[in-house]
């Protein structure tokens, strides 16, 4: 199995994520948000580009769908929900379909159409992620969503940890030079809330004040199911996962 990983959703290249197992991440704070509703009882998400078209589709059925996402960090006008998975709660989800458009996580989403399957990684479900990958048993592609184009340090780390997951059970583990160093870069700094700081992005949530929201997006596998994007719609499809435990 090769590990690669691509730093932001401006950087991802249709041949590198053909045939390929993706693990798209936004930690701070699209997947996040999608694994904590998907967990609370959301039927699906559709991840969309433009506000149009999360309002367009949501008109449609009022009743049926939720809107949720930010621009600059914040609530959209006329949405149900900003960008926090604090928000997402079970009374609020549940049976519910989340219309979902975000700066960088749904385009990173999107901008992976063309590998073989899509799952939505962040770190409240990083083993969960290691073991569908296991269970995929293909060659994987990181898709870190990055901020606004750029590296960004939240989504490579948890990435080190997905991928720290993964060699802790997995043989024959092939890492290209960026992905060793996400790894590396986890290793070195376990304890991700005192390390996350460094980031950007870190620097805007908190300015927002919005640090409940740093530490549950920082906290490590509480969740345990696989969120996976097919053919626009993210669902938790497999279920099979469950039954192997990384330890
Ligand atoms: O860009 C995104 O997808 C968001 O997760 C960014 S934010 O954390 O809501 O600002
Ligand atoms: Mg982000």
């Amino acid at each position: 199995m090769k590990i690669d990983l691509i730093i932001s959703a401006d950087d991802i290249k249709k041949d590198k994520v053909q045939e390929k197992s993706v693990v798209v991440i936004d930690m701070l704070r699209a997947t996040s948000v999608i694994t904590t509703a998907m967990n609370n009882g959301c039927l699906s998400v559709v991840p969309v580009l433009t506000i149009e078209e999360a309002l367009k589709i949501s008109s449609t059925n009022r009743d049926k769908y939720i809107l949720g996402g930010e621009r600059k960090a914040l609530k959209i006008k006329g949405f149900d929900c900003a960008n926090s998975p604090l928000e997402y709660k079970e009374d609020l989800v549940e049976n519910k379909t989340l219309v979902m458009t975000t700066s960088n996580g749904t385009r990173a989403i999107k901008g992976s159409i063309g590998a073989k399957n899509i799952l939505i990684g962040s770190l409240i479900n990083a083993k969960a992620v290691a073991n569908k990958l296991l269970e995929l048993d293909n060659d994987v592609q990181i898709v870190n969503a990055g901020t606004y184009g750029q590296f960004s340090i939240d989504d490579f780390i948890c990435s080190g940890y997905i991928i720290d997951c993964l060699l802790k059970n997995a043989t024959n583990v092939e890492l290209t030079d960026i992905a060793k160093t996400s790894h590396y870069i986890y290793t070195e700094n376990q304890d991700i809330m005192s390390f996350i700081h460094y980031a950007s992005h870190y620097k805007r949530i908190k300015e927002l004040k919005l640090e409940e929201d740093l530490k549950y997006c920082c906290t490590k596998d509480i969740i345990d199911i696989v969120p996976e994007y097919r053919d626009g719609i993210i669902k938790v499809y497999d279920k099979l996962y469950k039954e192997k435990t990384i330890v």
